[in-house]
């Protein structure tokens, strides 16, 4: 099966740490494609980069459709585009802050997540809200290192993410930790043999639970809030997004530009593999 890892900033360094990390997790048999958007902010650190990260983010879904991917990761931990990435697909869509919480929620009663800037503390809060994950997440706390200096040489990054895991540890009633970027994705083992408890990274959670979704044959349900956005055509800089309308300079299917989506084409492409419904 072929798992598409879609980092929704741009940062190419990110996106092929992740790609490792997560090649190393899954099963023979199993490609793992990362990327980055061709457009978008370097790092997402609020709601602004999340709203502007998110159509570069749909045009590789929308990509990966025509490439016959089955299931796709979102590895930026606000899951920017989620469930707009679920209309677009027909395979399993998961986001890594959604990937990490159920994890680490079956691994422990209660965990904590800790994140690079404090101003993204309350977009994880919406996160476990929107899961229903409060009932489990005892807190979210901030190292206040940006994304972009998670993996600068020299950083103090792991050893502040360990300071903070330990207090997680100790006030917040934790037993298990959420890493809240994808940045920290290569830093996980580290932090988790400094601390002997579980920490989970949602790369590679949700790398495994997609490959589990495909390997079941389970995928998105293509009928009610899932179904393909609607036609329409779309204004301004976003007409070449829109769904189901030969736009001129849009791509249209079988003859893509790359990095931009044709959503809502009539001309599917041959599904990868038998499914049970859709
Ligand atoms: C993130 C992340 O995972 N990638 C990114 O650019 N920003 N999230 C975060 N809380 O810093």
């Amino acid at each position: 099966m072929r798992i598409k890892l879609i980092n929704p900033n741009t940062t190419q360094r990110m996106t092929a740490a992740m790609g490792q990390c997560a090649r190393a997790v899954v099963a023979a048999g199993t490609e793992v494609v990362a990327v980055s958007p061709t457009m978008g902010p370097p790092s997402i650190e609020g709601y602004y980069d999340e709203a502007l990260a998110t159509p570069g983010l749909l045009a590789e879904v929308e990509a990966g459709e025509r490439e016959g991917f089955d299931g796709y990761v979102i590895a930026c931990f606000g899951d920017p585009g989620l469930y707009a990435a679920r209309e677009l697909a027909r395979g399993p869509v998961i986001g890594i802050a959604e990937a990490a919480m159920h994890a680490a929620s079956v691994l422990a009663p209660g965990f904590s997540v800790v994140t690079t800037l404090s101003r993204t503390r309350a977009m994880a809060w919406h996160l476990a809200e929107r899961y229903g994950m409060t009932r489990f997440c005892r807190n979210v706390r901030a190292i206040d290192v940006a994304v972009l200096e998670l993996d600068e040489p020299g950083s103090a990054a792991r050893r502040a993410i360990v300071e903070e895991c330990r207090h997680a540890l100790e006030e917040d009633g934790a037993d298990a930790i959420v890493l809240g970027c994808a940045g920290m994705t290569s830093l996980c083992a580290q932090v988790e043999d400094a601390l002997a408890v579980p920490v989970v990274d949602g790369v590679t959670a949700a790398v495994k639970w997609v490959e589990a979704l495909v390997a079941l044959r389970l995928a998105t349900a293509k009928r009610g809030d899932f179904a393909r956005p609607l036609a329409k055509r779309y204004d301004g800089d976003f007409a070449r997004f829109s769904p189901g309308v030969d736009t001129p300079g849009a791509a249209t299917s079988g003859a893509a530009t790359p990095g931009v989506a044709t959503p809502g084409s009539t001309d599917s492409p041959p599904p990868a593999r038998p499914l049970r419904y859709g």
